[in-house]
């Protein structure tokens, strides 16, 4: 196992860094907020997971990896997208499933794509990334590209059987995947502990010779000096590498889900250590952020989120005569 620097002390980066981290996690959590009021109007339909209170995750993550790194995410995808750079415009298009979205409304919450970006789903199938994480990894090592394909899936799909050939895969063969789970502790309404004998995520990865990291997913700081140390190891070609990211989700697993399978007062302890305020109490404390910047910020976000929803509003539905745009039959 490598372990990863020790994220005690005060926080490693200068103003500027600090504050885009901070920065992306509002964002992302300014614009959540705004996808379940508009899908309580009925104006988003279909499936939305929110991935409130796991920003840090993807945060700390992205911002550790090269813009030319492959990204493959799951259906909680938002905050990927929106910190690899895709247009928050262009996402919340997406979500209303207007032809503007960045995969022309045809996808829509769970499937956020943009080649551009390298950003490779946004995929509904748990566990359905992984295989195409490796394909993606193999074709760059094939092709003598030096980059990392960075793989986020949950620890429910660790128990698909795609999870398990996809590590021996990549371990076999020495690919450079980084293995990024998000272990927010439930698969729908199922606990860990409740479906799986092994619940030391780290050691059913380390049983397919791949080395581990773990990581308080609720840290910005530590997420991102981890994934700076795994993908250091992926980049030197020396094959994949998995981080488990210790998180969790503050909101119902979807839309639809009335949360019988967890007590509130488990919630209500876990957003003790919510990633955006422990950040930004973090960061005051230590003369890097001051109560005016940091509304300024939040202030940035909600307009950013205004913008992008009139645009999303003011967007078109595909015409009916394309329904069979880019439909393949035999
Ligand atoms: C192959 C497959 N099986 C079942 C489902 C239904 N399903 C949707 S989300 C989910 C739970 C996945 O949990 P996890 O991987 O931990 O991700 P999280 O939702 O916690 O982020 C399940 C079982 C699915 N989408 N795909
Ligand atoms: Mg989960």
């Amino acid at each position: 196992m490598i372990v990863a620097p020790p994220p005690a002390g005060p926080v490693p980066y200068a103003k500027e860094r600090a504050t885009a981290l901070l920065r992306d996690m509002v964002r992302i959590r300014r614009f959540e907020e705004k996808c379940a009021e508009k899908y309580g109007e009925g104006k988003i339909r279909g499936f939305l997971h929110l991935y409130i209170g796991e920003e840090a995750v993807a945060v700390g993550a992205l911002h550790a990896l090269e813009a030319s790194d492959n990204i493959v995410a799951t259906y909680r995808e938002h905050g990927h997208a929106l910190v690899r750079g895709l247009p928050m415009s262009s996402i919340m298009a997406e979500m209303y499933g207007k032809r503007e979205g960045c995969s022309r409304g045809r996808g829509g919450s769970m499937h956020l794509f943009d080649a551009k970006t390298r950003l490779y789903g946004g995929n509904a199938i748990v566990g359905g990334g992984l295989p195409i994480a490796v394909g993606l990894a193999l074709a760059d090592k094939m092709q003598g590209i030096a980059r990392v394909t960075a793989c986020f899936f949950g620890e429910g799909a660790m128990a698909e059987g795609a999870f398990h050939e996809s590590m021996n895969l990549a371990a076999l063969w020495k690919l450079p995947v980084l293995f990024c789970c998000e272990n927010n502790l439930y698969a729908m309404g199922t606990a860990l502990a409740r479906s799986e004998s092994q619940t030391d995520l780290c050691a059913k990865a380390a049983s397919y010779a791949v080395p581990t990291l773990k990581a308080d997913g609720q840290d910005v700081v530590a997420v991102h000096e981890a994934t700076l140390a795994g993908q250091r190891h992926v980049r030197e070609g020396k094959g994949p590498l998995f981080v488990e990211y210790q998180t969790y989700r503050f909101r119902a697993h979807s839309m639809f889900d009335a949360e019988l399978y967890r007590k509130k007062s488990e919630v209500e302890a876990w957003k003790t250590r919510g990633p955006l305020h422990t950040f930004s109490a973090r960061l005051k404390a230590e003369g890097k952020l001051t109560e005016e910047e940091f509304l300024a910020l939040d202030r940035e976000a909600m307009d950013e989120v205004d913008r992008a929803a009139a645009f999303a509003e003011a967007g078109t539905p595909e015409p009916v005569e394309d329904l069979l745009r880019d439909v393949v039959a035999r």
